[in-house]
């Protein structure tokens, strides 16, 4: 205990899955009756236990249990938590200044991320940028940006889009509960079309990218009109929807449509961006240029960034002053973010996980195989799932999923559940997870799965 006490997180922190007291321990839950007390109801926790320290593939908690993390929080720790480069950069930023406010006073980081976003988002076209802190207020800013870019109201989001928690945000995500409900009333000019959903498409996977697009097509036409349309919003993999992989050819054909109607086609990129799924950026994977892309979650190693990146002359439509925010752009998130592209960039995380992928996927499609419950595998890169029905059919099954998830819990795997249904479980470890503690993690979910 003592040599662990005196390390700090970060890649140096053992490398190890330890269980040393039940989940939660008794620490854990001192603090949760804590948390309790002051921290209000709605602000919930997957696993209550909480955390002292992480660093590489893990995540350790205050009881000193140790646990391997697919979860990346919430896809964030791309680079590992407390990475060296963005330990060293933001440090030194630390100690240089806090903030300033970019629309005060600029600085040379703020330039630098949006110089990065220029050369590493799809397309060669003349790009800049906007930086925020949360993906929601990203969001935000892309249709305000698309609005006045066109000078028309609507955007259209997918069925099972999720794009954060803001007023306008949750106007554009799907699901109700537990991000909607009795939050109303929500932002107008939101209008919702389908995704094309292979694995839950009621004639089949086969068709479905052409159907899907007929349908978003021909209701954004018969009741919009694409001349009404700002912009079209998509999450190249649906991440809180059940990281759905819309079928080949479904996304193109939208952006084609909205090409062909002077429609900003924006891509959500929050989760699936910055190596996540192979790539630097998902829509790479079916040769996608989108007029904008929101980035956050990875992009700064846990620190709070995210930006709006697009064609220059879309991006340039608001006047000075019209975009920013207090906060925007900090520049110890801006040089945690330079921190943490160069760690992606030194140690090619993208093939890292491609990689993950590779080691990954077989099992979870053996696991198919051996049992009904798992009625789908998707996903590509380190952004996996698995997607739980009741036996005989495609019932979702939430039950099954929440009990998977303790189970693994309860075994030092951190993992996470997603979708519309309740009924998928998320595999997202950082891109930084040494492969005997990937393939340990997995053995933990094959076990919780044998038990259900
Ligand atoms: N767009 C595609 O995935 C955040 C949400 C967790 P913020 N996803 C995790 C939760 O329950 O709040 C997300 C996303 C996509 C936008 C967002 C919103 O990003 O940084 O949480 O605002």
């Amino acid at each position: 205990m003592s040599t662990m006490t005196e390390l700090s997180g970060g890649p140096e922190l053992p490398q190890e899955r330890r269980l040393v007291t039940a989940v939660p321990g008794p620490l854990s839950q001192e603090l949760t009756a804590r948390k309790q007390a002051t921290v209000a109801d709605g602000v919930g926790a997957v696993m209550p236990v909480f955390a002292r320290r992480a660093g590489g593939g893990v995540l350790e908690d205050v009881d000193g249990n140790s646990f391997i993390d697919f979860g990346s929080g919430i896809a964030v720790t791309t680079v590992g938590n407390s990475a060296e480069a963005v330990v060293r950069r933001a440090s030194r930023q630390l100690a240089d200044f806090t903030h300033t406010c970019a629309m005060v006073t600029p600085y040379e980081p703020y330039v630098e991320v949006c110089e990065e976003l220029a050369r590493l988002t799809p397309g060669d076209h003349a790009k800049k940028s906007a930086l925020f802190n949360s993906g929601a207020e990203a969001v935000e800013n892309a249709v305000k940006i698309a609005r006045l870019h066109t000078g028309r109201q609507a955007v259209v989001v997918l069925d099972h889009a999720y794009h954060g928690r803001t007023n306008l945000t949750m106007a554009l995500t799907s699901k109700n509960m537990p991000y909607k409900q009795g939050f109303g009333p929500f932002a107008p000019e939101v209008y919702r079309v389908p995704v094309a959903y292979p694995y839950r498409w009621l004639t089949g996977p086969e068709n479905c990218a052409e159907e899907a697009a007929a349908q978003a097509i021909d209701q954004i036409t018969k009741q919009i009109g694409p001349e009404n349309v700002a912009a079209v919003l998509v999450e190249p993999v649906l991440g809180e929807g059940g990281f759905i992989e819309p079928a080949k050819g479904f996304l193109p054909r939208l952006a084609e449509f909205a090409a062909e109607h002077g429609i900003v086609f924006v891509a959500d990129e929050i989760q699936s961006g910055f190596c996540r799924t192979g790539q630097w950026f998902a829509c790479e994977d079916e040769g996608l240029v989108p007029d904008l892309i929101t980035t956050a979650k990875g992009i700064a190693g846990g620190l709070p960034l995210s930006a709006v990146t697009g064609r220059a002359e879309i991006m340039d439509s608001a006047h000075s002053g019209g975009l920013g925010g207090t906060y925007g752009g900090n520049p110890v998130a801006c040089a945690a973010a330079l921190g943490a592209i160069e760690t992606m960039r030194e140690q090619d995380l993208p093939a890292k996980a491609r990689r993950i992928e590779e080691v990954m996927k077989p099992r979870l499609e053996k696991l198919a195989e051996q049992y009904d419950v798992v009625g789908d595998v998707r996903g590509r890169g380190a952004m996996l799932a698995i997607e739980l029905v009741k036996p005989g059919g495609k019932e979702p099954n939430p039950e099954a999923t929440a009990k998977l998830a303790t189970t693994c819990h309860q075994n030092g795997l951190l993992l996470l559940t997603t979708g519309t249904y309740g009924n998928v479980a998320r595999f997202l470890p950082p891109l930084v997870i040494g492969e005997d503690l990937l393939v340990e993690g997995i053995g933990v979910l094959e076990d919780a799965l044998a038990a259900l």
